[in-house]
């Protein structure tokens, strides 16, 4: 099978975007943050104005920054905005704008041969654009033809199942409520989202220990923490404002506990550019105290060494575990007790890449706090073990009861900033009864029970049965999902294909029979909708629920907000008998009162939304309720995998696993620039990351153009093309590239066990060399 990189010429991509490969010795932050800002700015080609826009950012009376889901502090300094934050904002915030003539200059097929920057760097679509296959260009529709266009399509079809309603987690509460609701009123609950692909297996599994999906800590629990766990998670890049803080902690002496395969500069050293005395010296501060580095996927077996080592203390009479807490609060402790110590520490050894000391020595940080935090992200739940990866995680927390206690708990640290909203407000494929009951109690109109695809089965039902509608509300599915040659093939075989969007990206060039392209008005933009300046509102990491209204001119005239578009699509497609979308387009607090009456926690939503920095969901782990089947935190006893990927591929002659992550300049599927400062990486993206025994004993030498390879059951053979080879600090056998580019590699059944997550963390790979760079 052919390499699906967008660019045709693997050779002028190699040119025009070489990498500079050099050493980054600072911490993060510091003055290559500020330095960053500026060029961001200017790039933005607004800087006066964004300036503007960022002394609001995450403000009470500003908007939300459409970055991270991190929590903001209930008593805010004077800015609340890192440097990511800044390009995610600028970004928006551009001057450019896409106008028709560009896509009367450029046919899909061409454009389908630029990259991701080059598209969205187009700047902001203004005008809604349908598909002529004919000419092969994008051509102005008005909106009220190409709504009728998308509720004609939606309504020929033979069952609402053939549709998919796909959510990324850039949308707002109210928003993803009237998607959610006219899809089921519509028919079906094929709502799959990016928390599919994100954070799924972290709502599974504390579903499963705690009996509620989302972590227990507020932001206060880090000024009470005497040990912070981070797996998993890059913050410097990610969360930056995360790393405030994390140094906080580390000023007043907390543990912080990094793991992590590779040495992230934002988890060891961190300038605050918000301390100008700091920034005057030069200073920094270290974040973590400790650093471990276990091979990609062994987390598990890292944890469950940590239990380990705990029990055997115990077993020579010291108390390190919390007995009453176990005997008061939880089930099964024993079965876990016994699977814990049936695990030889070779297995542990082995699967973790860690040493047994090192897992003794952790265990000796974790017995010596009394009261920890364990943070995650996408390094524990892109695998194909993330659940039971999640759960021995929760297993360790519960050891010690940290749970339900000041200082302590579980710290999911979610992407998407409103991701965790998202599916507060109804988006999700696999929806409860008590949600469907509450829709019909309100609606008066009975609800779809059947539960509808998620992000991976929407790609297999596309696939499998041609003819369907895809409605994205934002993102950039066909690029952030695995396989993307397969995903493209599948979006393309529908009968209509429409998205979302502020930027152009490549899934609104997949397209189906027909497609339409429906810009909307980004977070950073005053929303006035219905004559009425409009709120909107979003939900943290920390589940915490507030408000944001943007400060910017809308990118065009008349542009309309999502809920405008979604509302009026509702209208045309289920009617306005049991919904009166014209009201709730006209003051979305309508909106907001029907969230009030079916989702639980949203009592007077509307009052207490409008208190500086929102209000909190609440969380039952946090008061040591636990809703579960026994009614208690239920422990796991899961045995290790038998061999995961990085042990089956150090069997295999020439093979290797290889992670997919984020540079320091990107947004997800939006790349921002060609650096990744932290990483030493200049002017190019194409780096595949391997430990230098590696590339001794793969043949290949540092510098080379090389071809990533991926074989599996399916005996498709998968390929990128043109990565050039960097050495890097990493355990031999696990090398690191980045997402999406190397999207193609991952078969579509490489998943998470319970979760289908595409296990975009461990990915099996060979190397060739690349013959037409060279
Ligand atoms: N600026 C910026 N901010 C973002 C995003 C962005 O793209 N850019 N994306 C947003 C979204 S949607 C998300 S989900 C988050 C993602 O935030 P992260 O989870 O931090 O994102 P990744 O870049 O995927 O980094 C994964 C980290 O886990 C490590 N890792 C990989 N595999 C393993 C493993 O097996 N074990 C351990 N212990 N570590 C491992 C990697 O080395 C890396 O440091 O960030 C959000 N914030
Ligand atoms: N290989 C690999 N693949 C991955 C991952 C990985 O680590 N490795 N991570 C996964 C994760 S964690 C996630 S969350 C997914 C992300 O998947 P998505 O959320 O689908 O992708 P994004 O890149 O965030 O979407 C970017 C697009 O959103 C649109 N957009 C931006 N802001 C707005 C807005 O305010 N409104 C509207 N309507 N549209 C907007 C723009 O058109 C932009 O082009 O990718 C996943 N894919
Ligand atoms: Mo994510």
């Amino acid at each position: 099978m052919a390499s699906p990189n967008p660019d045709t010429s693997v050779r002028k991509k190699a040119v025009e975007h070489d990498p500079a490969v050099g050493e980054y010795h600072n911490p993060a932050g510091g003055w290559g943050a500020l330095k960053a800002v500026s060029q961001h700015l200017l790039h933005s080609r607004s800087p006066a104005a964004n300036a503007r826009a960022l002394l609001k950012l995450n403000q009470p009376d500003g908007f939300d920054c459409p970055g991270c889901a991190w929590g903001d502090p209930e008593h805010g300094s004077s800015f609340e905005f890192c440097e990511n934050g800044v390009k995610a904002v600028t970004w928006e915030a551009t001057a450019k704008r896409v106008k028709r003539d560009f896509f009367a200059r450029h046919s899909v097929t061409e454009l389908k041969t630029w990259d991701d920057y080059r598209l969205e760097d187009q700047g902001r679509l203004i005008e809604p654009m349908v598909y002529n296959a004919e000419t092969d260009h994008f051509e102005p529709i008005g909106w009220e033809a190409a709504l009728d266009l998308v509720a004609a399509e939606l309504k020929a079809l033979p069952t609402p199942d053939d549709a998919i309603f796909y959510t990324s987690g850039k949308a707002c509460n109210e928003s993803a409520y009237v998607f959610q609701l006219l899809a089921r009123l519509y028919g079906t609950n094929n709502l799959p989202d990016c928390s599919n692909m994100c954070h799924e297996a972290s709502g599974v599994a504390l579903g499963e220990a705690l009996g509620t999906g989302k972590g227990s800590v507020r932001l206060e629990d880090f000024e009470h923490a005497e040990a912070i766990f981070v797996f998993g998670q890059n913050p410097g890049t990610n969360h930056p404002r995360m790393l405030g803080t994390l140094r906080e902690a580390a000023e007043r002496g907390a543990t912080i506990a990094s793991f992590n395969p590779l040495r992230e500069r934002g988890l060891e050293k961190f300038a605050d550019p918000q301390k100008p005395l700091e920034m005057l010296h030069n200073g920094s501060h270290r974040i973590s105290s400790h650093y471990f580095c276990p091979k990609l996927g062994g987390d598990m077996a890292a944890v469950r060494g940590i239990a380990k080592a705990l029990f055997e203390r115990e077993a020579t009479g010291e108390t390190v575990l919390d007995h009453a807490f176990l005997s008061e609060h939880t089930a099964h402790f024993e079965a876990y007790k016994a699977r814990v110590e049936a695990t030889p520490w070779a297995a542990l050894e082995a699967q973790s890449g860690l040493l047994r000391r090192e897992m003794e020595e952790a265990a000796e940080l974790y017995a010596r706090s009394n009261a920890t935090i364990i943070c995650w992200a996408m390094g524990i739940t892109q695998h194909v073990h993330s659940v039971a990866t999640v759960r021995e995680i929760v297993n360790l927390l519960m050891l010690r009861g940290n749970l339900g206690r000041p200082g302590t708990g579980t710290s999911p640290v979610r992407g998407h900033s409103n991701v965790q909203g998202d599916r507060t407000m109804g988006i999700f494929e696999k929806p409860s009864d008590e949600l469907l009951d509450a829709l019909e109690a309100r609606y008066k109109t009975p609800m779809p029970r059947e539960h509808g695809v998620d992000s991976v089965a929407a790609v297999v039902a596309m696939r499998d049965r041609p003819g369907k509608v895809f409605v994205g509300l934002a993102g950039n599915f066909t690029r952030a999902i695995s396989d993307s040659q397969v995903a493209e093939a599948a979006m393309a075989s529908c009968r209509l294909t429409a998205f979302i969007g502020t930027k152009l990206n490549r899934s609104h060039l997949v397209t189906g029979r027909k497609a339409l392209i429906l810009p909307c008005l980004g977070r950073s933009e005053i929303d006035k909708t219905g004559g009425k300046t409009q709120l909107i509102t979003v939900e943290d990491s920390m589940s915490m629920v507030h408000g944001s209204a943007g400060i910017n001119r809308p990118a065009s005239p008349g542009l309309p907000s999502e809920v405008e578009i979604l509302t009026r699509l509702g209208e045309r497609l289920v009617g306005s008998e049991a919904v009166e979308w014209a009201a709730m387009r006209a003051d979305y607090d309508v909106i907001r009162d029907h969230v009030a009456e079916v989702i639980p926690g949203f009592d007077d939503f509307n009052a207490r939304v409008r208190v500086p920095r929102g209000f909190w969901l609440g969380n039952p782990t946090a008061e040591r309720h636990f809703p579960t089947a026994s009614g208690k935190a239920e422990f796991s006893d899961a045995p290790l995998p038998e061999r995961i990927m990085h042990q089956q591929m150090a069997e295999r002659e020439g093979w290797l696993t290889l992670q997919t992550l984020r540079s320091h300049d990107q947004y997800n599927t939006t790349v921002y620039g060609y650096n990744d400062r932290y990483r030493g990486i200049e002017n190019g993206r194409q780096v595949v990351f391997l430990n230098p025994t590696d590339i001794e004993r793969l043949g290949v030498s540092v510098g080379q153009w090389v071809d990533l390879v991926g074989e599996s059951e399916d005996g498709i053979i998968r390929r990128v093309e043109g990565f050039k080879v960097v050495a890097y600090d990493t355990p031999a056998g696990c090398a690191a590239a980045y997402y999406p580019e190397t999207n193609p590699l991952v078969p579509l059944s490489h998943k998470g066990e319970g979760s289908h997550t595409p296990a975009y963390k461990s990915i099996a790979i060979r190397l060739e060399p690349n013959a037409r760079i060279a």
